[in-house]
């Protein structure tokens, strides 16, 4: 049989990396097919907060399946921003190229590059809520590098990876990204419903 399930999101990158991920027994309904263009509110104080905030915004709206993911980009140096303020990271109306411009300004004389990426996606499923996670572990680069991708991914380079995210095709990125990581336990789980 058929599931509908609706993606939580109006971030059109985070559909696109997560379509190809979906088995084919799953409709994916995204809130454009929904008439829906409002901005989901997410006034957290974690990713897990607000992923279920917009999981739960959405479900309580249309009363369907639903699931959320609320991503941070973590810098050990700078004491785990830009976290869970990762999208107005530059302020308010910044756009993602500020944000990237402000981390390598930040993190310009700092030898200690570690960061991390980390999704949590927040289900719910016949009116029970649950969250699941992924992480990548890698550096921030010195200058952005590579046109693929978005956000930060420019300036993040995965562990064992001689490329950044944005030098690598979609295939690649979606076998070890964090955003793919948490949905692969999300879709172990719906194989049990
Ligand atoms: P929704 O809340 O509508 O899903 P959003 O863009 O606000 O969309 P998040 O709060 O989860 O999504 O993401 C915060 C920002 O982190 C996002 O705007 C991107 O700039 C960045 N980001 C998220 N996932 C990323 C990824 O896989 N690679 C690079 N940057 C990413």
């Amino acid at each position: 049989m058929i599931q509908e399930l609706i993606i939580a999101t109006q971030n059109k990158h985070k559909i696109g990396e997560i379509k190809p991920l979906f088995p084919s027994n799953i409709k994916l309904i995204a809130l454009k097919d929904l008439n829906f263009s409002e901005d989901i509110p997410e006034t957290g104080a974690t990713l897990v907060e607000n992923a279920l905030q917009k999981a739960r915004f959405v479900y309580k709206k249309f009363g369907r399946n639903c699931f959320a993911d609320d991503t941070g980009f973590e810098i050990s140096a700078l004491h785990g921003r830009p976290g869970v303020y990762s999208a107005r990271y530059a302020g308010e109306g910044c756009t993602p190229k500020d944000n990237v411009r402000k981390v390598l300004l930040e993190m310009k004389d700092e030898s200690q590059r570690q960061a991390r990426f980390c999704t949590v996606i927040a289900l719910i499923f016949d009116g029970i809520e649950y969250v699941f996670e992924g992480e990548v572990l890698g550096e921030i680069l010195c200058a952005e590098t590579g046109g693929e991708g978005f956000g930060y991914d420019p300036i993040f380079k995965p562990a064992h990876s001689n490329l950044s995210f944005a030098q690598m095709p979609l295939s690649e990125k979606n076998k070890i990204s964090h955003r793919a990581r948490a949905l692969e336990k999300m879709l172990e789980f719906l194989k049990t419903r």
